[in-house]
């Protein structure tokens, strides 16, 4: 009989070559793409889209290789997941190596070192210096849903506060914690209940201290749900699919500072904002908050699905024995990934990339802004930037939604081999989180596009 194995084993992929460079060579998307793109609407539902229907063959860096050999810059990095840069060479070499290690055992029945490896780094590299727990889920939601169920375990609490703008995942329960009902709540419920939505604090629209805007958000909490019945506020430090929102000066620090005086569990969702986007491990740190809880998904294992909810120790073992997991949560080959993610970022200094990247970034957005008065506001920290556009004429006054224009940038910037993201709860926000592994020649070549398309408006 044939060793099955052997017959069937090819050798290792080798990796092609992928220049840093931006290269149109068909209409987008090209043939190839649009011949899968059939295929695709015949077997997949409608209800999942794609913002930009090219077909990637391949990745590196901050490059984007489609089927028809077009090559993008990536300035969206998978929604801030491949912060490290695609196909990270630590990455790929941890991952592959594990894999021919093991690939599943599931850690509620024989564990492994990856996951322990996985938690000590966290609770390393989240802010605080107390005690911290970590539990690994398989995404943002998950870990959101995770973070909930610890904190109304310890607190023998129901209600679960959020704010305005927010975004916290696609489930039942995160659903209901979600700003916009649609797309993503519309005719999807009954929705889970003592979900309780505040005010932020959004300094371009609201103009308010942090200060006011957290008495502002304390009271609406006090009068629709009363702190004592609360088990949790969870934020995200910088809002990200609400249009990466910087909370006003001591906003949330003073949130924080209610919770911890009312016993509410204070959870930072770091999913988009966290592991080095900022040029810190967490955004919680440039905002002087230490999370009870934090939530890390996305950019934790370069593009492995991982995710996971950290904290205070006694928090988090409030839950009983088996009350956590999941056949797949801290997987070890994503746990291995993730191990590599961390070393990168020390080795390579990655949140001083992110930092560079902001001195590249901020200052051409800043540059747009002058020439094109649609740009109403330029915000972010690290490699975690946007532009709000408005109307013509409204920066300073009303401040009116422009999503028309944001969809005839992405439009003109995708023809033209950049890949910018929307976002916003409007849809009029332009939003950038390259990977930091993207070079000023190349943040300079997607700037001059985007140029080009405001000219053309
Ligand atoms: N919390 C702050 O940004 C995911 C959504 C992409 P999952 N955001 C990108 C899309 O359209 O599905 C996100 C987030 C914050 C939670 C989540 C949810 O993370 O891994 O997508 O479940």
């Amino acid at each position: 009989m044939t060793d099955i194995l052997t017959a069937s084993t090819s050798s290792p992929a080798q990796a092609v070559p992928v220049s840093q460079e931006r290269r149109v060579v068909t209409a987008i998307p090209g043939p190839a793409s649009r011949a899968i793109h059939e295929r695709r609407l015949a077997v997949v539902p409608t209800g999942v889209s794609s913002v930009l229907p090219v077909y990637i063959a391949r990745a590196h860096g901050a490059i984007l290789v489609d089927v028809d050999d077009n090559q993008f810059i990536d300035l969206g990095a998978g929604i801030g997941v491949t912060t490290i840069g695609h196909t990270d060479e630590a990455v790929v070499d941890a991952a592959a190596a594990q894999l021919h290690n093991v690939i599943h055992t599931l850690f509620t029945v024989t564990p492994y070192e990856e996951y322990v490896r996985v938690a000590e780094l966290l609770a390393e590299h989240t802010p605080g210096s107390h005690a911290k727990k970590t539990v690994l889920v398989n995404s943002g939601a998950e870990a959101v849903e995770n973070g909930v169920k610890i904190a109304r375990k310890y607190t023998g609490r129901r209600g679960v506060a959020v704010l305005d703008h927010a975004y916290h995942g696609r489930t039942n329960l995160t659903m209901a914690m979600n700003f916009k009902a649609m797309p993503y709540a519309a005719g999807f419920g009954p929705l889970a209940g003592d979900v309780y939505h505040a005010p932020s604090s959004y300094p371009y629209h609201d103009g308010l201290s942090g200060a006011d805007a957290a008495a502002r958000t304390i009271a609406y909490l006090e009068k629709i749900v009363g702190a004592s019945d609360l088990a949790c506020l969870v934020v995200e430090p910088i809002q990200g699919e609400g249009g990466f929102m910087v909370p006003a000066d001591g906003y949330l620090p003073a949130l924080q500072e209610w919770c911890t005086a009312n016993g509410i569990v204070f959870i930072a969702d770091e999913i988009q904002s966290g592991m080095a986007r900022t040029g810190a491990y967490y955004a919680s740190e440039h905002l002087g908050l230490v999370p009870d809880l934090v939530l890390s998904a996305k950019g934790i294992a370069g593009g492995l699905p991982l995710a996971a909810v950290t904290g205070r120790a006694e928090i988090m073992d409030a839950a009983q024995p088996g009350g956590l997991g999941g056949t797949f949560g801290g997987n070890p080959v994503a746990a291995a990934a993730a191990v590599a993610v961390f070393e990168q970022i020390g080795k390579n200094n990655l949140l001083a990339e992110a930092r560079r990247i902001e001195g590249t970034l901020k200052p051409a957005l800043l540059e747009l802004q002058r020439k094109y008065d649609i740009i109403g506001d330029v915000r972010g920290i690290g490699a975690m930037q946007a532009i709000e556009l408005v109307q013509p004429g409204t920066a300073s006054t009303t401040k009116e939604p422009n999503p028309g224009a944001v969809r005839a940038i992405t439009d003109y910037a995708a023809q033209h081999g950049v890949l910018v993201l929307s976002a916003g709860t409007y849809g009029n926000v332009l939003r950038f989180l390259p990977s930091l592994a993207i070079t000023d020649e190349l943040i300079a070549d997607a700037v001059s596009v985007l140029d080009e398309a405001f000219a053309r408006l």
